[in-house]
């Protein structure tokens, strides 16, 4: 269980939507995660309290000074228990639901975002423990991808979703996407709300919520299917409500 987060951040404004609102917003105010934001310029040396500088070698944009960041990350360690640093950064490993469920079960993260060009190797050799990344592509800092992975890791806590086992029904978890959802009202423009999810037979509507998740994880994304083949279960939903709605191709599984 994660009691605390650790953020390094040049920019600890661009974390205040997400420290109060929504989900992630109760969580911290309900006390079930705290989370400290740090900034390396507040242990930036000199009255110009400089923390980038010119790289090494030329070229465009600025690098992170070492010493700003060291001092700062010297203060997070010394605070509370012993954690590793992670970095959020494109040459980081790849997150998935399964890194988050395990990320989810530490006592404590600790979140370095860099900005500019990149943080000095130095620091990267002697400080940084682990890198992270959220999807291959590029961003101007840290702070969306540790939102992004702070979101993720927070709504597993024990008390933080509504209902107790929503994360076990959540996508991904188990190599699914989700089913499709509808509210009020039962016709909304001409179009109307399928038949089955107005019945009040729940074994049958948790069937059908099977078979379009299935469904749609063939039609959008046949790589998760093929980690994880089609249960009795599923197989039996298919079944039961057809291959309707589109094509599925023969590398799905479903054929
Ligand atoms: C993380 C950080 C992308 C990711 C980032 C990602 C900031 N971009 N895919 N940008 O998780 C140089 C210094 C780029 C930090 C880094």
């Amino acid at each position: 269980m994660l009691r605390r987060i650790d953020v390094i951040t040049l920019f600890p404004e661009w974390l205040e939507g997400f420290k109060a609102l929504g989900l992630t917003g109760r969580a911290l105010a309900e006390g079930r995660v705290a989370l400290k934001c740090w900034n390396p310029r507040d242990f930036a040396p000199g009255v110009h309290r400089s923390v980038d500088d010119r790289p090494y070698g030329g070229g465009p944009g600025m690098v992170m000074r070492p010493e700003p960041l060291a001092l700062c990350l010297d203060a997070v360690l010394a605070e509370d228990e012993p954690a590793a640093v992670a970095c959020l950064s494109p040459q980081g490993r790849v997150v998935d639901q399964a890194a988050v469920g395990e990320l989810a079960q530490r006592p404590r993260l600790i979140l370095v975002c860099g900005r500019y060009e990149g943080i000095d190797e130095r620091v990267m050799e002697t400080r940084i423990d682990e890198e992270w990344s959220i999807g291959d592509y590029v961003l101007s800092g840290g702070e969306p991808a540790a939102a992004v992975l702070m979101d993720a890791v927070i709504r597993l806590q024990p008390g933080v979703l509504g209902h107790q086992d929503s994360a076990a029904e959540d996508s991904f978890v188990d190599a699914r996407l989700d089913c499709p959802h509808y509210t009020r009202p039962e016709s909304w423009r001409g179009q109307t709300v399928p038949d089955v999810l107005l019945s009040g037979d729940h074994a049958r509507i948790q069937r059908w919520r099977t078979a379009q998740a299935v469904l749609r994880t063939a039609r959008r994304r046949p790589d998760l299917l093929a980690d994880r083949p089609l249960s009795a279960t599923e197989r039996a939903a298919v079944a039961e409500f057809g291959l309707a709605g589109g094509a599925i191709d023969d590398e799905s599984g479903l054929k």
